[in-house]
């Protein structure tokens, strides 16, 4: 991708693709990411004090009122350690941070650059000290940073739905998502904990929630609008 203009603050490690900035007019922004840039004040209220975004950002990031209302959920007392497994831009992480109902929030990006994003953005809202980050594929680093089970930690996953084309599912299939599956996921996050948060399309198949929840817990799903469009979906397992 060639850099868009003065405005753009690197590129990752390999200087191949990724590219953030902060857009200040539309006229700048990409036709796909224009719909994304109208709503830029659902996503991130101080989106105008800089925030930091890639392209492929703008397409996932939880919007800041769902964001804090996930992370207001119901956790038992004792659960005081959250990891986000794909923290993106930094929307859930930072609202989870915002809480300050957690002890310690370690957040895991695979993509240098959406890291900065991330971190830069956490800095914006004042919240930076609360997170660890991690950058690396989320399996490896759960694996050898979160070794073994941990009674006090919850797990929360947004993690990537295949592109925006999922809304063209009337029922979008878990075991298809791409590029990991619910199973595949939640086989991960379970060798951790059994208090498993998972942001999916609003289109998800319930039934195959249902299907995961019968073996290992129970499950509660929480349907998220904004001013009566629907967004997405939150499952919430716990034993
Ligand atoms: P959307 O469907 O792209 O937008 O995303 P919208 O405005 O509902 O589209 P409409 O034209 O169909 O009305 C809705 C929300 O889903 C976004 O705000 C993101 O929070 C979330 N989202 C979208 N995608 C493609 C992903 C994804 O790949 N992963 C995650 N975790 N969230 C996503």
């Amino acid at each position: 991708m060639a850099l868009r203009n003065k405005d753009q603050h690197r590129l990752d490690a390999d200087a191949v693709t990724v590219v953030s900035r902060h857009y200040g007019d539309i006229s700048e922004v990409p036709w796909d990411v224009q719909k994304y840039y109208e709503q830029r004040y659902s996503l991130f209220s101080k989106y105008d004090d800089g925030i930091w975004m890639t392209d492929d950002g703008w397409f996932g990031v939880t919007p800041e009122p769902i964001a804090n209302s996930a992370s207001s959920g119901t956790f038992s007392p004792e659960r005081n350690v959250l990891i986000d497994c794909f923290a993106g831009v930094g929307g859930n992480t930072i609202a989870f941070a915002r809480t300050h109902r957690w002890l310690r929030i370690h957040a895991i990006e695979a993509d240098p650059t959406t890291l900065e994003c991330a971190k830069h953005n956490a800095q914006i809202y004042g919240v930076s000290e609360r997170i660890s980050w991690y950058q690396g594929d989320c399996f490896e680093i759960l694996k050898d940073a979160f070794p073994e089970q941990m009674d006090d930690c919850v797990i929360f996953a947004s993690p990537p739905w295949g592109g925006p084309g999922y809304r063209f599912e009337s029922v979008f299939d878990l075991s298809a998502m791409q590029p990991y599956h619910l199973s595949q996921l939640m086989a991960c996050f379970q060798s951790v904990t059994d208090n498993i948060v998972i942001y999916l399309p609003r289109t998800s198949d319930i039934r195959q929630l249902a299907a995961i929840a019968r073996f290992s817990s129970k499950v509660v799903v929480t349907h998220y609008c904004i001013e009566g469009a629907s967004k997405a979906i939150c499952a919430f397992f716990a034993k």
